[in-house]
C-alpha cells in the first residue's frame, strides 16, 4: 500500500453532500436567494468543494481573513497565505444577513453549492493588496481585480456542495485530489513531483522537469493551471494541446498530465506557498519552484513586483512545517557550444548562452518569424501557430478615447475609409453617438452606465476582432479601469490599439460643434465629461494624437502607420491567407 503525504491540516475535505442530505439540500435551494458566480469564483468553489483547499470548509469569515492577510495563517493557526473570499456588491450584501443561506450557481444557473453565511464584512482592500500582493498597485492583476472587479463586501461561511462545476474539455486529465491520490496509489507512485505552469512548455521546461524528477528520484506530473491565469496568457485549450504533444517526449511509465482548475492570483511568494499547500492536498511529495514563480511582471514604476527567487525563499521557510518538499530551480538556458540546456548558475566562462523570453516568443509568433529548433519542438510551434497566426492574419481593435468634440469620430471615419481602401479585412465602426442610439439607447451618463456602455462596445469589438475583422471604437471612455477591462477582453483574441485623441478641453469647448459644452456650462447638462465629470487621461496608449497639430487625414495616417509597424497590415501575408 503506497503511503502518500498527509493533506494540509490532516484530513482531505470533501464538501459534497450525498444521499438524502443532498436531496434535502436541493429542495432547500428552491426557497433560497441565489448568487450567480463568475468563472473565478467558480474555480475557488470547485477547489473548496473537492478538498484541494483543505482544510478550508468554505469562504473565509472576517477572523480568518484578517489573520491570513496579516500573518499568513487562519485564526486557528493553520498556515494559509492567500485569502479565499466571496465578494459581493454593497447592494447584494445589504439584502443578505448572517445566519441566512444562499445558493451559489454557475453561469447556466446550475446550483453548485449552498453557502451558510457566518460573516458579512467590508474588507480593507488597500491593506489586502499591500500585505498579500506586496503593493497596492493596479498594475498587479490581482490588485486590479480587487479594486475594479470585486464587490465591496465579502461573505464568509461554510459550503455545502450540491454538484461539481461542469467541464466539457479535457475530462481525461481532470482529477479531484481524491482521484489523483487514487491514481498515484494505483500506479504505485509515492514520490511525485508537480510542475506548475501557465505557459506552453518548450525544451527548457522539459529539461528542467526531467532533471528535477531525477534529482529527487520522483515521478513527474505536469500540473498546469487551467482555471484562470494572467490576462493575456495563451488560452488553456491551446496549451493543453501543446502539453499533450510534450508529454509524449517523456517515458510514459513515469510521467503524467493532470490539470489544475485554480484561479491564480499571480501573488509570487505567497502564491508559491499556496501552490505547495494545494499540491500537498493532491498527494504530491514535491513541487518545482522555478525563477519568478507566479510573478505578475512589472509594477507601474517599471520595477518587478517580486525578486526572482523570493518565492523559493518563502517556501523554504515553511518547508518543514508543510511536509511537501520544494525542488528549487534556476532558469534553464541553452548553451550553444554544448548544444544542451543547463541551469544558468552552471554556465562556464566563455560559453554562449541562448534564450528566448516569453515576450520575444510571442512576438515571433505574432510576426510569423522563425522559432529555432533548439528553443521548442516543431509540433508545439505548429500547434501554437494554428491559434496564434501572424498579426497580418489577426483581427484588431482601434479604440479611440477622448473628450467630446476632440475629433474621435472624424478620425475614426477617415481611418475606416483608409482601411477599406487597403483591404484584406472587414471593418466595423462603433462610434460613440451611434452606439448610444443602437446598442445603449436606455443608458444614461452615470458612471455605472458609462461603464456598461464601454463594456458593451468592448464585447462587440472583441467578437469582431476574434473573427479576424477590424473594429474601430470611438467613445469618450473616460475611465482608466474600464478601458483596461476592454483591453483585457480584446488582447487575448487579437490586437488592441488604444488611441488617445488628446485635444485640449479649451479647444473642444471652443469648437463646441453640438453646443453641448455651452449647455453643460449653463448647467443644463449635468455630469458632462471634462466639465463636471472626470476624464482620466490614458497613461500608456499605443498612440496619442493632438488634433491641433494634425488634420484628420494625417491623424488617420498615423494610425495606419502604427498598424503597419505592428505587422497588422502586411499585405503579402494577408493575400496568402
Ligand atoms: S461614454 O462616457 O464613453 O459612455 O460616452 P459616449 O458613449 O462616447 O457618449 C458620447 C456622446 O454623448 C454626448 N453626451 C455626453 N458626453 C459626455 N458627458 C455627458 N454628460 C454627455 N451627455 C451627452 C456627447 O455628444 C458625446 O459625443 P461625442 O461624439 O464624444 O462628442
Amino acid at each position: 500500500m503506497t503511503q502518500l503525504i498527509e493533506p494540509h491540516g490532516g484530513t482531505l475535505k470533501n464538501l459534497y453532500l450525498s444521499g438524502d442530505v443532498l436531496a434535502a439540500a436541493q429542495a432547500e435551494t428552491r426557497d433560497l436567494p441565489s448568487l450567480d458566480q463568475t468563472p473565478r469564483q467558480l474555480c475557488d468553489i470547485e477547489m473548496l468543494l473537492d478538498g484541494a483547499f483543505s482544510p478550508l470548509e468554505g469562504f473565509m469569515g472576517q477572523a480568518d481573513y484578517d489573520a491570513v492577510v496579516e500573518g499568513m495563517r487562519t485564526a486557528d493557526g493553520t498556515l494559509w497565505p492567500v485569502p479565499i473570499t466571496l465578494d459581493v456588491s454593497a447592494k447584494v450584501a445589504g439584502e443578505l444577513a448572517v445566519g441566512q443561506s444562499v445558493t451559489l450557481r454557475d453561469r447556466e444557473g446550475v446550483a453548485i453549492a449552498i453557502l451558510d453565511i457566518s460573516d458579512i464584512y467590508r474588507p480593507d482592500k488597500a491593506n489586502e493588496a499591500a500585505k498579500v500582493f506586496g503593493k497596492d498597485d493596479i498594475a498587479h492583476p490581482a490588485v486590479n481585480y480587487l479594486h475594479n472587479t470585486a464587490g465591496e463586501f465579502y461573505l464568509g461561511g461554510k459550503l455545502r456542495g450540491l454538484a461539481a462545476p461542469t467541464h466539457y474539455d479535457f475530462t481525461g486529465y481532470r482529477y479531484t485530489p481524491a482521484q489523483l491520490r487514487g491514481e498515484f496509489s494505483r500506479r504505485g507512485w509515492q514520490r511525485i513531483v508537480a510542475f506548475q505552469t501557465r505557459n506552453p512548455m518548450h525544451r527548457a521546461h522539459v529539461e528542467l522537469t526531467r532533471r528535477a524528477a531525477q534529482q529527487v528520484e520522483a515521478n513527474l506530473v505536469i500540473n498546469p493551471v487551467v482555471g484562470m491565469t494572467k490576462p493575456g496568457d495563451i488560452d488553456h485549450y491551446s496549451r493543453v494541446r501543446c502539453y499533450e504533444k510534450v508529454i509524449a517526449r517523456y517515458p510514459e511509465s513515469s510521467t503524467a498530465l493532470a490539470l489544475l482548475p485554480l484561479a491564480m492570483r499571480m501573488g509570487g511568494p505567497r502564491e508559491a506557498l499556496w501552490h505547495a499547500i494545494i499540491r500537498k492536498n493532491y498527494g504530491f511529495s514535491h513541487l518545482i519552484i522555478g525563477r519568478d514563480h507566479a510573478g505578475p511582471g512589472k509594477d507601474s514604476g517599471g520595477e518587478d513586483f517580486y525578486g526572482p527567487y523570493d518565492a523559493q525563499e518563502l517556501v523554504r521557510e515553511f518547508e518543514k512545517e508543510l511536509g511537501i518538499e520544494m525542488v528549487p530551480f534556476q532558469m534553464m538556458v541553452y548553451v550553444k557550444e554544448r548544444a544542451e540546456y543547463r541551469p544558468i548558475d552552471q554556465i562556464e566562462e566563455g560559453e554562449t548562452v541562448l534564450n528566448i523570453s516569453g515576450t520575444e516568443f510571442r512576438r515571433r509568433l505574432q510576426e510569423g518569424l522563425d522559432i529555432p529548433e533548439w528553443f521548442s519542438y516543431p509540433e508545439v510551434v505548429q500547434e501554437l501557430r494554428k491559434v496564434h497566426p501572424p498579426r497580418a492574419r489577426q483581427g484588431f481593435t482601434v479604440f479611440f478615447t477622448g473628450l467630446s468634440g476632440s475629433g474621435k469620430s472624424t478620425i475614426a471615419n477617415a481611418l475606416l475609409v483608409k482601411l477599406l481602401e487597403i483591404g484584406g479585412r472587414r471593418v466595423s465602426l462603433l462610434d460613440g453617438d451611434h452606439v448610444r442610439k443602437r446598442l445603449s439607447s436606455e443608458l444614461t451618463f452615470s458612471k455605472e452606465h458609462r461603464d456598461l456602455n464601454i463594456l458593451r462596445i468592448g464585447y462587440v469589438a472583441s467578437e469582431v476582432t476574434q473573427n479576424g475583422g477590424a473594429a474601430i471604437c470611438a467613445p469618450i471612455a473616460p475611465y482608466t479601469a474600464t478601458r483596461r477591462a476592454v483591453r483585457e477582453l480584446v488582447e487575448p483574441v487579437g490586437g488592441f490599439i488604444e488611441v488617445h485623441v488628446a485635444t485640449p478641453i479649451e479647444v473642444c469647448e471652443e469648437r463646441d460643434r453640438k453646443g453641448l459644452y455651452a449647455q453643460a456650462r449653463a448647467g443644463k447638462i449635468k455630469g458632462f465629461t471634462g466639465i463636471d465629470d472626470p476624464y482620466e487621461t490614458p497613461e500608456n496608449p499605443e498612440l496619442r494624437i493632438d488634433t491641433t497639430q494634425y488634420s484628420p487625414e494625417q491623424a488617420a495616417q498615423l494610425i495606419v502607420n502604427k498598424l503597419d509597424s505592428l505587422g497588422f497590415l502586411d499585405s503579402v501575408l494577408q493575400q496568402a491567407a
